[in-house]
């Protein structure tokens, strides 16, 4: 099917099937106009697909080969320069074409700048938002701009969806308090662990909404990102995190932001590629 702002790019290598029959639909957000300190996650999307070739589809640790699920690859989000807002409508308004075409698909968005997310959730209405980052994102509004990358979970908080946060390390006292005024869970990086997930996500409302922020990651595995912070998880504290929330929640979207990057291979598009494996190895095994 074709969809209003999208355009073709480079695809997994495995075989596709259209949106209508996908249990997976990919669809990649090439923006980074609001980027504050390294740019490139105009490339990320490209970046990630490229990345996956490097990885089987068979994912040992599940027995499952994610080659013979449902995916579908629509492409990419064709974004307006320069405008977060602009970018977000066409975000939203592409989700929603492709939940009306089939709404029993999952959307996994590939960014691309956080600030992205937003139309995403706007789309897909999940009652908690379940992120995994080095920031809070809870600004008012930054450089003058409310649809700024580091203001989008306070766009989504607004929208009256619940908020946890993990892997946090980075955040304004003006972040910490509107937190602790809305009622906003968040859990710093040094004190993450596996129990102090489940706690607090295990009350929260459904479907929900699971965004990974690339710089949640120790930057030894993610040092191509826009706002990169030292300190982070690992690749398996996500993993299992996601793999419990798979099991025990209803999941409305996914997605992966901020990679950034100018050169095939980078590290964090491969961090980036096999995150996105084993999140659809992980949820084909309810399938
Ligand atoms: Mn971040």
């Amino acid at each position: 099917m074709d969809f209003l702002y999208t355009y073709e790019t480079l695809k997994l290598e495995f075989p596709l099937v259209e949106p209508e029959e996908a249990a997976f639909t990919i669809l990649g957000v090439p923006f980074d106009g609001t980027t504050s300190f390294k740019a490139g996650a105009r490339f990320g999307p490209t970046l990630i697909r490229h990345a996956t070739l490097n990885l089987e589809s068979y994912i040992l640790d599940y027995d499952i080969d994610i080659a013979k699920l449902p995916i579908a690859d629509i492409g990419d989000v064709a974004v307006v320069a320069g405008d977060p807002k602009k970018t977000t409508d066409r975000v939203r308004e592409t989700v929603e074409e492709l939940k009306k075409a089939n709404p029993k698909t999952s959307p996994i968005l590939l960014g691309g700048e956080h600030s992205q997310t937003l139309g995403a959730v706007e789309a897909l209405k999940p009652k908690s938002y379940v992120v995994f980052d080095a920031h809070l994102d809870l600004r008012d509004s930054y450089e003058d701009n409310p649809y700024n990358h580091a203001c989008v979970a306070r766009r989504i908080s607004e929208l009256g969806v619940k908020e946890a946060m993990f892997g946090i390390r980075s955040g304004t006292r003006e972040e910490v308090e509107y937190a602790e005024r809305e009622g906003i869970a968040w859990v710093h990086a040094r004190d993450y662990d596996f129990d102090a997930f489940v706690e607090l996500v295990k009350p929260l409302p459904e479907p929900v909404y699971l965004s990974v922020d690339i710089d949640v990651f120790d930057l030894s595995l993610v040092p191509s990102t826009g706002t990169p912070e030292a300190g982070g998880l690992s690749f398996w504290d996500v993993v299992e995190a996601i793999e419990w929330l798979v099991e025990n929640k209803r999941i409305a979207g996914f997605d992966i932001m901020e990679v950034a990057g100018e050169n095939l291979g980078d590290i964090t598009a491969l961090t980036a590629a096999k995150l996105l494996f084993y999140f659809i190895g992980a949820m084909g095994r309810e399938l």
